[in-house]
């Protein structure tokens, strides 16, 4: 990954983050908050390096276009590169910060929306002018710094227009409208090598079922990604689709719920092979799940995509989006992760926001910092439980009666309901408890934390 002299030449015409040089590796003792205590990127962890494990990726949406506003206040945060007014030069600015940004902290990918890149113009047409601009520096960019683009989306949500939904518009001007974005931001993600390929469905879902026809809009949904499906195959895209779910938000209800809901939605109208999850962690707490639950429930189905990784806030009801910091959340994580042999086709995209009031520039790079260090100190103690505790040792155990005799023919189909109940009544009731030995478990956890 690029060094001192190669990050001088991916600062642009000028260095927004002054003074911070590329984050070293500097090992848990350093005092120093501009350094990786725990990411050691070519540190190899169960047959990998920490790089390949996570493909870390910048989300461009917050961290170079969310400025701290909210609906109490405005904007907080004088980003440098939005200084100048005209859209696409502004745009060339905003994507010399990021890559930037990127290299110094030594992160393989980016992800973007199409207008993050750019701001949306008054017709389709001038916003592919501006995209296909935009996308050509991004291409010089990401020649230049070796970073990659793990996945684009379009924004289906922001502009009016979709206040009623997108794919799931009752009026077909907007669903065909919302087709001709996803033809842009698909050309776009495919012309920059993009890996993956998001749709999160914020507005796809109602406000009051009274109003809406929930059969037809779920309907309409499937033929939709169908279509873009179709369109990118036939453009040679080889990569994933990812679905991302959410149940709330700005939706009262969302279609793509939770990942139980996305898997059945993706079985039921023929999707199951082209398309993967991406979960994120706030999103999975809004559903009442929490992230290793809804990490489990995808890989279960070997379709764990990708991660939109941050945090919820204990305390309130909505997607805080706050940096990840709890180490026991990321390595119950980790565990489901290397248990289910990695993510399919995704990496770990930091869907993240620095707080309001955290208004330097050198917020950016602590928060980063410190998500990645979580998720490195994560995967060494997720390895440990694994590899030098007897973690999965007690809990095959649990399910010890189902390896041999009358449960092994259980579970290979060889018993029907009448054989249970001449087996239970020959066992005339006598059950010991089996202890489920929670604490025990919970134990083992604190242990490599
Ligand atoms: C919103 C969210 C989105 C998606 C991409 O909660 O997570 O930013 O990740 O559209
Ligand atoms: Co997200």
């Amino acid at each position: 990954m690029a060094n001192q002299n190669s990050i001088q030449t991916i600062v642009g015409a000028q260095e927004y983050f002054k003074g911070i040089g590329r984050i070293p590796f500097e090992g848990p003792e350093t005092d120093n908050p501009l350094a990786y205590r725990f990411y050691d990127e070519n540190r190899v962890v169960a047959g990998r390096t920490m790089r390949e494990h996570f493909k870390f990726a910048v989300a461009y949406w917050h961290t170079l276009c969310g400025t701290g506003g909210d609906p109490f206040g405005a904007p907080t945060k004088a980003f440098p590169w939005l200084n100048v007014q005209d859209p696409v030069q502004q745009a060339k600015d905003k994507m010399d910060a990021a890559f930037e940004f990127i290299t110094k902290l030594g992160l393989p990918y980016y992800c973007f929306h199409d207008f993050d890149l750019v701001a949306e113009a008054d017709t389709l047409a001038q916003s592919e002018q501006r995209l296909q601009a935009i996308g050509a520096y991004a291409r010089e960019k990401m020649n230049a710094s070796g970073v990659r683009l793990l996945w684009g989306t379009a924004n289906l949500f922001s502009h009016p227009r979709y206040m009623n939904g997108a794919m799931t518009n009752p009026d077909f001007t907007v669903v065909a409208h919302a087709g001709a974005q996803v033809k842009m931001a698909l050309d776009l993600t495919i012309a920059l090598g993009g890996e993956n390929y998001v749709f999160w469905g914020g507005r796809e879902g109602y406000q009051s079922l009274l109003n809406t026809d929930m059969k037809r809009e779920l309907e309409h949904m499937a033929r939709f990604l169908h279509m873009a499906k179709d369109y990118a195959r036939k453009q040679g895209f080889a990569g994933t689709f990812f679905i991302e779910p959410k149940p709330m938000e700005p939706s009262k209800h969302q279609y793509d719920f939770d990942s139980a809901t996305v898997l059945g939605f993706l079985r039921e109208h023929g999707l199951l092979d082209d398309f993967k999850l991406n979960v994120e962690v706030n999103h999975a707490t809004l559903a009442l799940h929490s992230f290793q639950h809804e990490l489990q429930v995808a890989a279960n189905a070997g379709m764990l995509g990708s991660i939109d990784a941050n945090r919820g806030d204990y305390q309130n009801g909505w997607d805080t989006d706050q940096f990840p910091n709890n180490v026991y959340e990321i390595t119950e994580a980790m565990l489901v992760i290397l248990e289910s042999g990695g993510l399919r086709g995704g990496g770990i995209n930091f869907d993240a926001k620095t707080r309001r009031n955290s208004t330097d520039l050198v917020d950016l790079f602590h928060a980063h910092i410190g998500g990645i260090d979580v998720f490195a100190r994560a995967l060494l103690a997720a390895d440990a439980i694994l590899h030098h505790s007897d973690y999965r040792t007690l809990r095959r155990e649990r399910y010890a009666s189902f390896d041999k005799g009358d449960g092994k023919a259980f579970e290979s189909g060889q018993l029907q309901l009448e054989d249970l109940a001449r087996m239970a009544a020959s066992a005339n009731g006598d059950i010991a408890l089996q202890s489920g030995k929670q604490e025990r478990f919970e134990n083992i956890l604190n242990r490599f934390v």
